[in-house]
């Protein structure tokens, strides 16, 4: 896939690590897989909104795009130019926006459609 516009970039919304929860801090795991794939293949953020947001919530971003400032993390929100129908992945909506909210499913997406290797 070319690099889009920054317009058209699909938004990859992860938690930032060292959250506070509870008194205590944490770092997501599922956050943690997705990160572990932008590392491998430091291309993929050239073609994403990355934003980590704290653990609180409503968390104002997802309430924002997608009406559920409680929905869990990470999720990929789709621009609408990016491809809909995904072997494998769940494509579901709010408010207008399509998004993938499964981990594994959020890396298979970015692997058919930036054409890395897929998530075993
Ligand atoms: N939907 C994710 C699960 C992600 C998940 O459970 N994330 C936690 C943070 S590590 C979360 O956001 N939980 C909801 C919450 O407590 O607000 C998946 O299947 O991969």
């Amino acid at each position: 896939m070319p690099t889009p516009p920054p317009d058209a970039r699909d938004t990859l919304i992860l938690l930032r690590p060292d959250f506070l929860d509870q008194g205590t801090r944490w770092f997501c795991p599922y956050s943690a897989q997705v990160r572990g794939m932008l590392a491998y293949y430091p291309e993929l953020a050239d073609s994403l909104e990355v934003v980590e947001v704290d653990f609180a919530r409503p968390r104002e971003l997802l309430a924002e795009l997608l009406g559920d400032g409680g929905k869990s993390l990470p999720v990929l929100v789709l621009h609408e130019t990016s491809p809909a129908e995904v072997a494998g992945v769940t494509v579901a909506e709010a408010q207008g926006r399509r998004y993938v909210d499964k981990t594994i499913e959020i890396l298979r997406y970015l692997a058919v459609t930036r054409g890395t290797s897929p998530p075993h």
